[in-house]
């Protein structure tokens, strides 16, 4: 090491952990339809392999988190078996991701079920998840929920907000005192004229009404279109509310695209907010940081490899701000200066120093060639490729 850009960039990489989504290496589709991957993962065991494979090439994905009805379908006994997939492809399962929308009761929402007995449902999968989370050594219990109306006047949406408290209080009320629950927000879809929890204010509150465990998770996909979401980030560390991100990127909706490949300086922005509340403040932010990408197109762990070097390049671009300069410079409100020092970290090349830190580390300098030199994809393919063709389901 030389510079101190290196070394910055070095210190930014040491702590800088993301984790993948078993659901990114299965395959999936639009709502027209799907276009199948010979070499998509077919099994739980499958999404460990790739996951653990994406984690020897890079280095900084240790876990992954698992979404239950697609990886745990025998519930709390699954867990055995995933235990051993874990060791045998040397990745841990990270965050359990609650299923409460796939299910055909769940067609009128899960815990805003006007149906006391779909609630009850819904808390016994919530505490399933729990006890699933709690075998696996899983910090966080990640909710996302469908619940939602599509017209005007059919919902009562004040009653579904007591509903929600009630059942988050619950859930709150049987994790374990290392555990969280993190509660994720999305403005739209599948439902379209209401969601129960739609933006980060109504995660917030209901966060806070179920516990002090319970923390916000910001997915980036989940905003309207021109909405500042640094801002949303920076109010969430004020607030010690934020447990984690969803990282994908977008140009119209949710639309999952790999991180940072429309538009960089959003996810750059963020990290310069995490970074400079932690200078600021001289603490470590704990937060989760995940990918929630499934990639239809591109091939999955190439795609999956891809947005790992991108999220490595923003933070450690982040942690190159003056945070020093920049604080003088918004105190004695020199515009150019301040917004400069954003501009000119953006600005620098960091994919040297990045490789100086994967050889530091015995990783491979370039994680994309070691990959296509592995013979990985291949082997795959010809393992998978008579599975795939007769499977055409979602997700799972
Ligand atoms: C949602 C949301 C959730 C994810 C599901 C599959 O849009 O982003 O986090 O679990 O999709
Ligand atoms: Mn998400
Ligand atoms: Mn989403």
């Amino acid at each position: 090491m030389g510079s101190s850009t290196s070394d910055k960039v070095f210190a930014a990489l040491e702590t800088f952990r993301i984790e993948l989504p078993s659901w990114g290496f299965a395959n999936t589709g639009t709502r027209f339809g799907k276009f199948i991957q010979p070499a998509a993962a077919t099994t739980t065991e499958e999404k460990f392999s790739d996951a653990g494979q994406v984690h020897l090439l890079t280095g900084v994905c240790p876990t992954v988190a698992l979404h239950v009805l697609w990886d745990c379908p025998a519930g709390v006994q699954s867990t055995d078996e995933i235990k051993r997939f874990a060791s045998r492809y040397a990745v841990a399962p990270g965050s359990i991701n609650p299923n409460l929308f796939q299910d055909q009761e769940y067609k009128y929402g899960s815990f805003g079920n006007p149906d006391e007995a779909i609630r009850q449902r819904a808390m016994l999968h919530t505490k399933d998840s729990i006890e699933i989370a709690r075998r696996l050594n899983s910090r966080d219990i990640s909710f996302w929920f469908a619940d939602g109306s599509n017209y005007p006047g059919t919902a009562n949406i004040r009653q579904r907000k007591e509903w929600f408290t009630d059942g988050l209080k619950m859930a709150h009320q049987q994790l374990s005192p290392d555990q969280r629950i993190l509660v994720e927000y999305k403005p739209f879809e599948p439902a379209f004229y209401h969601t129960d929890i739609a933006d980060w204010g109504m995660a917030w509150l209901l966060s806070r009404a179920a516990g002090p465990q319970a923390k916000v998770l910001v997915d980036t996909g989940h905003h309207y279109a021109a909405q500042n979401i640094e801002q949303i980030v920076a109010w969430l560390l004020s607030e010690n509310m934020l447990g984690g991100f969803h990282f994908n990127d977008r140009r119209y909706a949710d639309d999952d695209l790999t991180m940072g490949s429309i538009d960089p300086y959003q996810v750059f922005r963020i990290f310069h907010e995490i970074h400079f509340f932690e200078w600021e403040t001289g603490q470590r932010a704990d937060i989760a940081y995940m990918v929630d990408q499934s990639h239809n197109l591109k091939g999955k762990m190439e795609a999956m490899i891809q947005t790992v070097t991108m999220a490595q390049q923003l933070f450690a671009k982040a942690a190159l701000v003056d945070s020093k300069k920049l604080a003088t410079a918004q105190k004695n409100c020199n515009l150019v200066d301040a917004e400069s020092a954003l501009q000119d970290a953006f600005a620098t090349d960091v994919r040297p120093a990045i490789q100086e830190w994967r050889e530091s580390k015995g990783l491979p300098k370039d994680p994309m060639e070691a990959f296509r030199q592995s013979g990985y994809l291949e082997r795959i393919t010809k393992e998978r490729a008579v599975k795939n063709s007769h499977n055409v389901s979602s997700y799972a």
